[in-house]
């Protein structure tokens, strides 16, 4: 099984439609092929000039293939789920926001995924070496280590975590919607999965502490794409590395890693940016 996360599309259909016909899935029917799960990280909506015809790709691979398009929430399309919590530009049609409001509604679109570990036997082990027996967890802004250990009791897995934030988020918990210091907020590391900054927030939060599973989060990034410079503290720099070609950032912690696949699309998108592409090691490769 192959296991595809796509970051913010950020309005952009043209880019999404490339990409998900590149892993092999058809944007006009909403197939997929068999072996591939696309977890997509949420902020389909606003900066770019196509937000409705997003939400309408989107739309078609959820109603065609639910079990392997996983749709999460982000904190744009939350501005139509609940009181909009910032000031923004652009709003999508009445139609593109039913939609929304039904994929919430009917629980296809949630706060986590979790992609499974590598089996015990083939992870790498020993200092520096990651965990990533206990899987992925992936959300929109990342969790930091205040919110899983305060909000969700510390769980030890990927699945675990995803099961615990979903639950939170069919309940409407205020915690999921919790800002940080995108919003003003205070700088505790306690912002919600929708909200916390990679930079800021989500990565300096986990110095330290040994991580007892794997991220990947879209939202923001600890490097800043366009302008070619690091807005984080040194100590992430020194520990992250950079895939310019897929947009991506990698942070490797004690025990685990973060990946970042926010391409930071603005009302242009990113000039090149794909899916980060996760396949578990088998046993004995
Ligand atoms: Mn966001």
């Amino acid at each position: 099984m192959r296991h595809a996360v796509i970051g913010d599309v950020g309005g952009h259909a043209h880019d999404l439609w490339a990409e998900v016909e590149r892993l092999g899935g058809d944007p006009r029917s909403g197939r997929l092929p068999d072996d591939l799960v696309v977890v997509q990280v949420g902020d389909l909506v606003h900066r770019g000039p196509h937000s409705e015809e997003v939400v309408a790709v989107v739309d078609r691979f959820l109603q065609r293939s639910p079990d392997r398009w996983l749709q999460l929430v982000g904190n744009h399309e939350a501005q139509y789920l609940r009181e909009p919590a910032f000031e923004w530009r652009q709003w999508v049609n009445a139609r593109a926001r039913a939609t929304l409001r039904g994929w919430w509604a009917d629980g296809l679109m949630r706060v986590a995924a979790a992609l499974p570990g590598s089996p015990a036997a083939s992870a790498p082990s020993g200092p520096g070496g990651t965990a990533s027996t206990s899987g992925v967890l992936v959300t929109h802004a990342g969790l930091t280590q205040t919110f899983w250990r305060d909000d969700l009791g510390s769980p030890s897995t990927a699945a675990q975590a995803a099961d615990a934030l979903n639950a939170l988020g069919r309940n409407d918990a205020d915690v999921i919607f919790r800002p940080g210091v995108m919003l003003g907020g205070r700088h505790d590391h306690a912002a919600g999965p929708l909200w916390a900054s990679a930079g800021q927030e989500l990565l300096p939060g986990w110095l330290g502490v040994s991580m007892p599973f794997d991220q990947a989060h879209g939202h923001s990034s600890a490097y800043d794409w366009q302008r070619g410079v690091y807005r984080t503290v040194p100590e992430v720099v020194g520990r992250t590395t950079l895939d310019h070609d897929g947009g991506h950032e990698t942070t490797h912690l004690d025990g685990g890693r973060i990946v970042g696949v926010d391409p930071g699309h603005g009302a242009q998108a990113h000039h090149t940016w794909r899916a980060w592409e996760h396949r578990p090691l088998s046993a004995g490769a």
